[in-house]
């Protein structure tokens, strides 16, 4: 919204929630923290944002998240532009007048030259369809929907379904709390610790003098993080060095930089094993029962493949007496019940449920709104095989609609931050680039779309990302069409094509000229 104001449009922008923050809005679950350091997920846009918010810690919590998003909505004048509580129902395109009509919940209908999509890649919250839970007696709670006012486990029986970044997160600080934690696992996943700490002054101070050199490095990286790599692969390097090196980053912390510690890791089963097997080597060293550590040794998929989780705790918690690892592999979940929850092995009696079942990822949020293009088509039609679009950023069929990190484009593969920006940067350049043309819509071209997906497909195939069963690629939501979703082509290589695509006068785009 910055961005664009500054660029003289008006712009209103709707929000579900009843504050800015997005998913840090959201997701103030005990335990949230962002996995992207600090330094990193903050926004470079302007010199002086950046020299005057300090960060505390290396990895922030959640509230120092959303303290950030609130200062920077109120430093920047955003606030009178942003109306919450409103939820877009549809977007409507009149072809005569070629302008969108936005439809939100409160009855209100407004128009647009341009809509922007910015509704969240990770917003609509998956809960599973488990028979039974609405005769459950006790509590039930989405990590994403989590009360604001907070939840008091103290004395109770909690069951915990899922085992990703945020179940990784809560299970510590339930565990701490609750009479006993039941973990249901049906996937084993790797986590590597955050190494957590609060910065000092002089870290700080330094961290703030390299601000330009370290944006630079961002910009041009493959994840929108400097990691510096061994540049060799993990298969040239003797297993002692090898071991050694994979433990000096575990030492340090981070899961981007232990992935980026060999040229290979993300391509090569055989050199993915090697850090496999180290990860597994540190879960066993640290679970003091060798049947729980086994259980909880991840086998199902290359590292890295599934988002990479993060904990300092999570592994050591199933030391403690109050806490049990349930494998809802081996004897699935079958159904709720007013006392607890039954596997196909036996009943857990339970006051409370956490679900941290993770979200209809992507093109969740966008395929709840009735998005309606030329001739009736509506977006949830021409995405029912799976999304396309050009550069991520618009979709053949949909003028003058853009997607902030749509599928396609680097977005949950990436810092979210550093990508954000970047697409913000490329919808406002061709806005303005319209204006000042005489441009009435703008559009992506079938056939642009049509060879960005091959491109998309054919970088991700090189990967293993697609030999997991993640939300990248939609397989956690039952019927969704399986498509790689993210582009892993990395950052920068990304920002040079949208940079050559503009420089071409937006290449793959068609451009109707007209009042
Ligand atoms: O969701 P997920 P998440 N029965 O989809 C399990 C970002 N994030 O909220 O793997 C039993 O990863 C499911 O099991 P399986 C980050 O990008 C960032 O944890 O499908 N289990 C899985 O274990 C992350 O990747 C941060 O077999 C069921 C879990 O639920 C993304 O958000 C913190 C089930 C879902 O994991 C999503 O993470 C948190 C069922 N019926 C999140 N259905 C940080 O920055 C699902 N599961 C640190």
């Amino acid at each position: 919204m910055h961005a664009l104001r500054s660029a003289g449009l008006t712009v209103r922008a709707f929000e579900a929630g009843s504050g800015v923050g997005g998913t840090w809005f959201w997701n103030c679950y005990p335990g949230a923290r962002c996995d992207v350091e600090s330094t990193d997920y903050s926004y470079s846009f302007d010199p002086a944002l950046e020299q005057d918010w300090t960060w505390s810690e290396r990895y922030p919590a959640q509230p120092e998240v959303l303290r950030y998003l609130n200062h920077v909505a109120d430093r920047y004048g955003l606030r009178p532009h942003i109306q919450l509580n409103t939820r877009v129902t549809a977007t409507v395109w009149d072809d005569g007048r070629r302008e969108w009509t936005v439809l939100t919940d409160d009855g209100e209908s407004r128009t647009a030259r341009f809509c922007v999509m910015a509704a969240g890649c990770l917003s609509e919250r998956h809960v599973p369809d488990l028979p039974g839970l609405e005769t459950f007696r006790g509590d039930w709670y989405h990590t994403s929907r989590w009360p604001r006012e907070g939840v008091d486990f103290t004395g109770r029986r909690v069951g915990l379904i899922g085992t990703g970044s945020t179940g990784i997160q809560i299970a510590p600080e339930i565990a701490a709390e609750a009479e006993h934690l039941h973990v249901f696992q049906r996937t084993a996943n790797f986590a590597v610790p955050n190494r957590n700490r609060a910065f000092t002054p002089s870290e700080t101070d330094a961290i703030k003098a390299r601000y330009p050199a370290h944006r630079a490095e961002a910009r041009e990286s493959m994840l929108g993080v400097p990691v510096t790599g061994t540049g060799l692969s993990a298969l040239e390097e003797s297993p002692e060095n090898r071991r050694k090196t994979y433990a000096a980053r575990w030492e340090a912390g981070g899961g981007m930089p232990l992935l980026g510690t060999y040229t290979d890791l993300l391509v090569s089963p055989e050199a993915n094993d090697t850090v496999a097997e180290f990860i597994r080597g540190r879960i066993r060293e640290t679970v003091s029962d060798p049947s729980v550590a086994e259980l909880l040794c991840p086998r199902a998929y290359p590292v890295g493949a599934k988002r990479l989780c993060q904990s300092d705790d999570y592994f050591a918690m199933f030391n403690r007496p109050n806490v049990s690892l349930v494998d809802v592999r081996s004897t699935p979940l079958t159904a709720a019940c007013p006392d607890g929850l039954r596997t196909a092995a036996a009943d857990y009696e339970l006051d409370a449920l956490v679900f941290a079942t993770g979200f209809d990822a992507v093109t969740g949020a966008l395929s709840r709104i009735a998005v309606i293009g030329p001739g009736g088509q509506s977006l949830r039609d021409a995405w029912r095989e799976g999304p396309r679009s050009y550069l991520g950023v618009a979709i053949a069929g949909f003028p003058n609609l853009f997607l902030v990190t749509g599928p396609g484009s680097p977005s949950v593969l990436s810092n979210m931050v550093l990508s954000i920006e970047q697409h913000v940067e490329f919808i406002r350049d061709l806005i303005v680039f319209t204006g000042d043309r005489g441009v009435a819509a703008v559009e992506a071209t079938e056939r642009a779309q049509e060879d960005w997906a091959a491109h998309v497909d054919e970088i991700a195939q090189e990967t293993l990302f697609p030999r997991a069963d993640s939300w990248y690629v939609g397989a956690n939501i039952p019927g969704k069409a399986r498509v790689f979703m993210p582009y892993v082509g990395g950052v920068g290589p990304y920002r040079e094509q949208c940079d050559s695509v503009a420089a071409a006068g937006y290449d793959g785009f068609t451009l109707t000229y007209g009042g």
